[in-house]
């Protein structure tokens, strides 16, 4: 049985990757982070008591900024393959925490990588790098379009990009960077943009809310389904030799388009419901991203399988269906789902 380690478990990508692996018959190793409530709400499906004898799905504590315990996990696990999925992955509020957010994701891959080269693990090594490190590079990309990163996180992500890279040159280790473009589902966290108008464009039509503020509606985005781009990165690992791929749909949609297709399935008038608030306006933009997916077709055999509209529909239908299990909670459950953030 493959035992796989995977980084940032409790997010999106994190729970359609643990969930394919354990169809796959593989042992599924995750690292959550320490947080005062529960933070296992996208894994608690899988979840499996850890003293039935044939469990194959486990937790463990660590963090990225803490390199003792990634070391004390890969020696304890000796996983066959490690994602690094953790992160702290949101754009905007990387103007805000840079430190934390280049220590998570920058020097918590080389802490990762290091951890491994020292403990000598034969294992193969997923970077969870991000189509933002094009920043303002024109469209579209593919794996040969230089970065010009335009945040704090884009930095982060370009060296930790590098050094997955430099770990594969300098000591032959199986490392595969996957540039994945936005990928979104109905798990997908409530402060991205197409989440916040799902969920919003859902309250709006059963009368929870008035008004969506959105920034920047001109910004272009490769929108695609997570659940398509896991099961790239799984592809990545099993090819004989390690490679860089763009993970993408190759179809780009304004932030406008996204909006305008929400309310109008909701049969709502989009123009009565969103304001601006330049709150959301990043110091820079990445306008345009617009990925080339074709090496991954070509050496993988890899294409998504859900259309931009059907995520949409699939997100909107997923968020009512939600509101609706709450409201019959009554007003306490309401209140408890409200959750603050932007
Ligand atoms: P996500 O939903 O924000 O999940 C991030 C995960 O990282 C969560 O499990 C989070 O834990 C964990 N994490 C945060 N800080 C950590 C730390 N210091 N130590 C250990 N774990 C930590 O992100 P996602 O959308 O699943 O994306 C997965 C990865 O792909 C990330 O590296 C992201 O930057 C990258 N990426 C995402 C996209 C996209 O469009 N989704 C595109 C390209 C690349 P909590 O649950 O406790 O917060
Ligand atoms: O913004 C614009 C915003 O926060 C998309 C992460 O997964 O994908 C994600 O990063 C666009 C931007 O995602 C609002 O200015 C307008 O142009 O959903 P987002 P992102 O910044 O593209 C990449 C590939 C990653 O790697 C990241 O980890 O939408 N926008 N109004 C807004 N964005 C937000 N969040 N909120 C707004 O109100």
């Amino acid at each position: 049985m493959k035992r796989a380690l995977i980084t940032g478990i409790t997010g999106q990508d994190g729970s359609y990757l643990a969930e394919f692996l354990m169809q796959k018959g593989y042992e599924v190793h995750g690292i959550k982070r320490r947080s005062s409530s529960f933070n296992t709400d996208r894994v608690n499906s899988i979840y499996e008591d850890r003293h039935e004898s044939d469990a194959r799905f486990f937790l463990h504590y660590g963090d990225l900024t803490d390199g003792s315990s990634l070391t004390r996990l890969l020696t304890r696990i000796q996983p066959d393959e490690v994602y690094n999925l953790g992160a702290q992955s949101h754009v905007r509020v990387s103007f805000d925490v840079p430190e934390y957010t280049a220590d998570s994701v920058a020097m918590g891959t080389l802490r990762l990588l290091e951890s491994i080269h020292q403990a000598g693990l034969p294992c193969r090594f997923y970077q969870a790098s991000s189509s933002e490190m094009y920043g303002s590079t024109p469209p579209p990309q593919n794996e040969l379009t230089a970065f010009h990163p335009r945040s704090p996180y884009a930095c982060a992500k370009v060296f930790g990009h590098q050094l997955a890279v430099n770990y594969r040159e300098s000591y032959g280790l199986h490392a595969s960077c996957g540039i994945l473009f936005n990928h979104e589902s109905p798990r997908r966290g409530e402060t991205f943009v197409t989440r916040k108008i799902t969920r919003a464009a859902a309250r709006i039509k059963l009368g929870l809310q008035d008004k969506l503020y959105l920034g920047n509606l001109d910004a272009k985005r490769d929108w695609g389904f997570a659940g398509d781009y896991v099961r790239a990165m799984w592809m990545m690992l099993q090819q004989d030799t390690p490679d860089d791929y763009v993970i993408g749909t190759g179809e780009s949609h304004s932030v406008r388009e996204f909006v305008e297709l929400t309310f109008s399935y909701l049969d709502l008038d989009w123009r009565r419901y969103v304001a601006i608030d330049p709150r959301y306006f990043r110091p820079a933009e990445v306008d345009h991203l617009h990925g080339d997916p074709s090496k991954a077709r070509r050496v993988l055999g890899w294409t998504p399988e859900v259309s931009f509209a059907e995520l949409v529909v699939m997100m909107i239908e997923s968020d009512l269906a939600e509101l609706n299990r709450t409201l019959k909670g009554g007003p306490e459950a309401m209140r408890a789902a409200v959750g603050v953030g932007d």
